[in-house]
Order: C-alpha cells, then sequence, then structure tokens
C-alpha cells in the first residue's frame, strides 16, 4: 500500500449499487475508506461484510464527527446533498463528491455523456450499439446498466454515460468529449427548490466538455457558454450546417445532416416523433465523436427499443398491452400517452400514479382526456392524479397493480391499447420501475 494513499481517508455514503462500486474501486487501489449508510439495513450489506470484512460500516443516522474523519465523501445519487450531516460535514472541510468525478479523474479514454429528463437511456445505448459497430472497444453505463467505475479498463476507447442530475451535483469536472442535455422537464420536485435547481444540476455535465450537442427545439439545453467550443444541434426541423433534422423528399421523411439526407424515418423500428428526435440525437454525438454515418445508420435500423419503455406485452381479444414503467415523470408518460395515442385505432386505457415527486400533473389532463377510455390509478399520488385529470375521463382507483391491470381489461375494448404509463416513480410500491414493469407484463400475461 502506497504512502499516499494512506494520506487520504475516504467515505463512501450510501450502501447501493454505485456504493459497492466505489468500495470496489477504493479497495483495488489500496485507498482507505470507511462506509455509511442513512438505513439500518441498507441492500449490499451482507455482500461488503463477506467480500470487505475489514471495511468500518456505519448504519442508521449520519455522524458528522465520523464523517469529518474524512477528507472526501463519496455521496450515493439516492441521498440529498442538503441532508444537514452532510452539509456539516462540508462546512467543516470536508469535500463531496461522487463516482461519476472519481470516473472522470481516472479515466482514459473520451466520455460521451448523456443526461436530459428523458429518453437518455435510448440515446445512451443507441450510441453505445454505434460504437460497438463501428468497430469501438466501448463501454456503456453510468445510471443505466453498470456503475461508471465498473467500466474503467485500459483497453477501452470510449466510454458513453447515462448521468442523473444527481450524479451530476456531486461532480465537479466531467471533462466530457461530447455533452448533452437531450431535453428538460420537471422532474424531481422534491429534490429541487425548482426547475431552475434542477436545471442547473443538469448544466454541470458541460463541465470541461470539449464538444456539445444541443437539441434546438428546446432552449433549456443550450448552455450559457457554446462560442468556445463546438457545438452541434438535433431537432425536428430542417437542418442547418453542423446540424442534424428531418427533411421531407417526395413526401417522405428523412433523417438529415446538413442538406443531406440519411435514412427515411420508416426504416426505424421505433415509432412517433420523440424517437426520430432519439435518433437524431445519437447521430449528432456519434459524429461528433467520429463514428461513421454507415454504422450509425445499421444501428438506428436494428434499435427495437428498450424494455419498459412502450414495449409491447401482449394482445388478448383485439386489446394490445404495453409497458411503459419507465416512464417516472409527467414528460415521459406525455410521449406515450400522444405517441401511442395516435397510433392505435381505439383509445387508451391508463394505468397511471406512484410517487410523483411533487410534480404538476396538470399538462396531462387535456391528452388524456383526448386519447383515453378510462384511467386506472394506484399509489402514493393517486388522488392528486385524480384531482388534475378532472372529471371529463372515467377514473378507477385501485389498491394493486394486478387489480389494475384486470379492471383495464374489463374496460378496453377492439382496437385499445392498454398502456401502463404512470407519470410516477415506483418507489412507493415497488423495488423499481423494472420490478413495476415485470409485475404488470406477468399480470397481463395471466389475463383469460
Ligand atoms: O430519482 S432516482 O434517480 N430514480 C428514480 C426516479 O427517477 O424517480 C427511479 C424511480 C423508479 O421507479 O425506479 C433515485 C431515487 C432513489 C435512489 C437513487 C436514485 C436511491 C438510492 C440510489 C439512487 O440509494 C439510496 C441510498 C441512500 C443512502
Amino acid at each position: 500500500m502506497s504512502l499516499i494513499a494512506s494520506d487520504h481517508f475516504r467515505i463512501v455514503v450510501g450502501l447501493g449499487k454505485s456504493g459497492m462500486s466505489l468500495v470496489r474501486f477504493l479497495a483495488s487501489r489500496g485507498i482507505a475508506f470507511a462506509v455509511a449508510d442513512t438505513r439500518a439495513q441498507p441492500p449490499e450489506l451482507e455482500t461488503l461484510r463477506r467480500d470487505y470484512p475489514q471495511v468500518e460500516v456505519r448504519c442508521g443516522e449520519l455522524d458528522v464527527d465520523f464523517l469529518c474523519r474524512a477528507d472526501e465523501l463519496y455521496v450515493s445519487p439516492g441521498l440529498a446533498l442538503a441532508t444537514p450531516a452532510l452539509q456539516h460535514a462540508a462546512a467543516r472541510g470536508v469535500r463531496l463528491s461522487g463516482d461519476i468525478e472519481l470516473f472522470a479523474r481516472n479515466a482514459k479514454a473520451p466520455i460521451v455523456a448523456i443526461s436530459g429528463s428523458n429518453a437518455k437511456s435510448t440515446v445512451t445505448t443507441l450510441v453505445g450499439e454505434m460504437a460497438a459497430r463501428a468497430g469501438k472497444r466501448v463501454a456503456v453505463g453510468g445510471n443505466l446498466g453498470t456503475p461508471a467505475l465498473d467500466l474503467l479498463d485500459d483497453d477501452i476507447e470510449l466510454y458513453v454515460l447515462e448521468l442523473s442530475s444527481f450524479q451530476l451535483e456531486t461532480t465537479d469536472q466531467l471533462n466530457a468529449e461530447v455533452a448533452t442535455v437531450l431535453n428538460i422537464s420537471e422532474d424531481h420536485m422534491d429534490r429541487y427548490s425548482g426547475l431552475p435547481a434542477y436545471h442547473l444540476a443538469k448544466h454541470r455535465i458541460f463541465r470541461g466538455a470539449r464538444q456539445v450537442v444541443v437539441n434546438r427545439q428546446d432552449a433549456l439545453t443550450r448552455p450559457l457558454l457554446t462560442e468556445d467550443r463546438p457545438c452541434w444541434t438535433f431537432g425536428l426541423n430542417a437542418p442547418d450546417f453542423k446540424s442534424f433534422g428531418l427533411r421531407e423528399v417526395d413526401g417522405e421523411k428523412y433523417l438529415a445532416y446538413e442538406f443531406q439526407v440519411l435514412m427515411p424515418v420508416r426504416e426505424l423500428k421505433v415509432r412517433g416523433s420523440h424517437n426520430h428526435s432519439n435518433a437524431l440525437a445519437a447521430l449528432a454525438l456519434g459524429h461528433a465523436v467520429g463514428l461513421p454515418f454507415e454504422a450509425m445508420l445499421e444501428s438506428l435500423r436494428q434499435f427495437a427499443g428498450l424494455a419498459h419503455r412502450c414495449q409491447w406485452v401482449r394482445e388478448l381479444r383485439g386489446v394490445n398491452f404495453y409497458d411503459d414503467s419507465k416512464a417516472t415523470n409527467v414528460g415521459a408518460a406525455l410521449a406515450a400517452i400522444e405517441g401511442l395515442g395516435a397510433d392505435i385505432e381505439g383509445k387508451l386505457v391508463l394505468i397511471a400514479g406512484g410517487d410523483g415527486k411533487g410534480a404538476d400533473f396538470a399538462a396531462l389532463r387535456e391528452p388524456v382526456a383526448r386519447h383515453c377510455r378510462a384511467v386506472v390509478l394506484l399509489g402514493r399520488d393517486a388522488e392528486r392524479l385524480a384531482q388534475a385529470l378532472g372529471d371529463n375521463v372515467p377514473q378507477v382507483r385501485v389498491k394493486t397493480l394486478e387489480e389494475a391491470v384486470q379492471r383495464c381489461a374489463e374496460l378496453a375494448q377492439v382496437g385499445d391499447a392498454v398502456l401502463l404509463s404512470p407519470a410516477c416513480a415506483s418507489l412507493d410500491m415497488f423495488k423499481n420501475f423494472e420490478e413495476r414493469g415485470r409485475l404488470f407484463a406477468q399480470a397481463a400475461g395471466g389475463l383469460t
């Protein structure tokens, strides 16, 4: 163990998935550390005790004096930086940091960094596929899949990271090769004072970025300073220089770069204008890091969409069931309701509700009235949703997801679609949105 390492003492605060990746990283580098968690029984405690029996762990209420033994804390994205114990430690000179900051300090290959309120997993996955098809040794992860620190490897040629606002809050300098905020709509209002604070957290992704990608139809995605570095844009209108967009030729819509058409949108397997936007964003990011169009377009043709993202589950007596459990905010649910609603013959029977995280549901009112035959509401914020949706659509209240699926099956008519798109986080009733989606598919699969 080196002398330099023993000068420092770090504490991993929050022992979840990224917490364990920090533990593995610090242990492998011989850096002295301890672990703290606010919960009595953090999910990874068993694994930690088994694999790292020598590591000190403190569970329960955070102890400021203990935290102050560290020169740096790696704070879980699940824990608000405003937590008093963390703020007291910071006031006493302890640095608050996170796994992404540590990743950025240690990554030796260029980083493509992707944030946004919605579509970040889709675009991250697309750019990863594009890079792999182009023959690059690429590692994909962050807020989806593998935690960033577990991706670190000297053989990697390109990192593609999905980053949440919480991960960015604890990141000082990301130094990405190219960074983007795909879109901004309200989310996590239980953790931010308002949209400006959330916006500010997301924009930390641009710190030290050599190039940026901007959504030209969403002004909130534009960094304050673009003049000093290459800036690419994407949007659903016709592109100009350094930009990606849609062009119509002989009545057919094409993905296009500058003045050149690339591919008709009908060759995409995923539907809806938001998916055209996602394809264009991925092209812009891939182009910024030098990926060839041929490989990128083939990846777009092959991409069939992510699990729990408006995923078709089954058909029963002329009714299709779709799992959009990943819609954990209003913006995502709107995209699904408007996209799928316009695509089907009949109407939607919508399952919504859960932990609304302090969201304003008013924007759902009109699209729900237009596209839905009925809404089935559940979870912590069912009542607030019911109020916001008003009485121009029939409402049903249920206690469980199984019951919700059952009621939807009774309400739906031939040509309709049953859509789970909750506009809420799942954490009030489920482990995460993946579990919520699996249980929905299971319940739908069990209908006879
Ligand atoms: O807010 S989160 O980034 N993700 C939820 C959301 O977007 O609403 C996902 C909701 C769902 O239905 O799956 C988030 C919430 C809680 C978290 C977290 C991220 C808790 C956590 C880590 C990351 O660990 C808790 C440790 C606290 C010491």
